[in-house]
């Protein structure tokens, strides 16, 4: 798998390459790009936000910085993955000024060749473990990390052209910026591709997978502080213990998440 990161602080991404997810890359699994949305800034200030049309407080930012960044970030694999730092359009021609022609319109590749494009915002549809399932999947995901009061929405209208977009949210709570939401989606992502994590079955009976919480676990010592591990878990009787995890299961989800077992039988 293929991600990049467009950013304004490509800092709040270096996580992305340690531990687990660092291992991935090393084997070959994954690789990332992080790219600085600011190289594709053209005035001396290296603006990307500017003030919101029909007034309000915060800055919007800007669709002429976004879109060419989006456009370079796109084709990353035909241009053989050479934007792991960026490919600024600074000092360089646009294509559009190199043919010398008016643009006429995209050319749509087919929906299933279009990159995943994932905008993470208060304002997304909530991310999800099914979601996590289903973009674990892909060949190239993109993330646009929007600061301020957002991206202009042009950005987003125009990038369904090349891409397949998600607006996603990670919680009911707002965060400054997308980057820790990118850090979200991406491990939860990865760790479902195949190697990534040590041991292929352990995230079959991870909480949410099979729509209820995981109940708790126990190691060495038996006994500690005066608090006894139960003892069917000394039982030997493999049924037995299945059927008590899957009760501690059901009580943990009906005490902390009970809308979770409204969808169950
Ligand atoms: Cl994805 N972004 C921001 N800025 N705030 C959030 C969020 C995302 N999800 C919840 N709050």
């Amino acid at each position: 798998m293929r991600l990049d990161v467009i950013t304004i602080f490509p800092e709040y991404l270096e996580p992305l390459r340690h531990a687990l997810l660092g291992k991935a890359i090393e084997k070959g699994i994954l690789s990332v790009g992080v790219h600085n949305l600011r190289d594709w800034a053209t005035d001396v200030h290296k603006s990307v936000d500017d003030t919101p049309y029909g007034g309000g407080p915060g800055m919007v930012m800007k669709p002429t910085v976004w879109g060419p960044a989006l456009d370079d970030v796109c084709v990353g694999k035909s241009a053989g993955w050479q934007l792991d730092s960026a490919a600024p359009h600074v000092d360089k021609p646009r294509h559009d000024d190199l043919t010398g022609r008016e643009f006429e319109g995209y050319v749509e590749p087919a929906e299933e060749d279009k990159p995943l494009l994932i905008v993470p915002t208060p304002a997304g549809k909530p991310f999800t473990q099914e979601m996590a399932r289903r973009w674990s999947g892909e060949q190239h995901i993109v993330f646009a990390c929007g600061r301020y009061e957002g991206i202009d929405q042009r950005v987003v209208d125009d990038a369904a052209h090349r891409y397949r977009v998600e607006e996603v949210s990670i919680g009911d709570y707002v965060l400054i910026g997308g980057e820790v939401a990118v850090l979200v989606i991406v491990e939860a992502t990865t760790r479902l591709i195949p190697g990534v994590l040590g041991n292929a079955s352990s995230h079959e009976d991870d909480s949410f997978s099979d729509g209820l919480l995981e109940g708790p676990s126990y190691t060495k010592p038996r006994e500690w502080r005066g608090l006894a591990v139960p003892d069917v878990l000394f039982s030997g009787n493999h049924k037995l213990v299945e059927e008590w995890r899957r009760e501690q299961s059901v009580k943990r989800t009906r005490e902390r998440r009970p809308d979770l077992l409204e969808g169950l039988e």
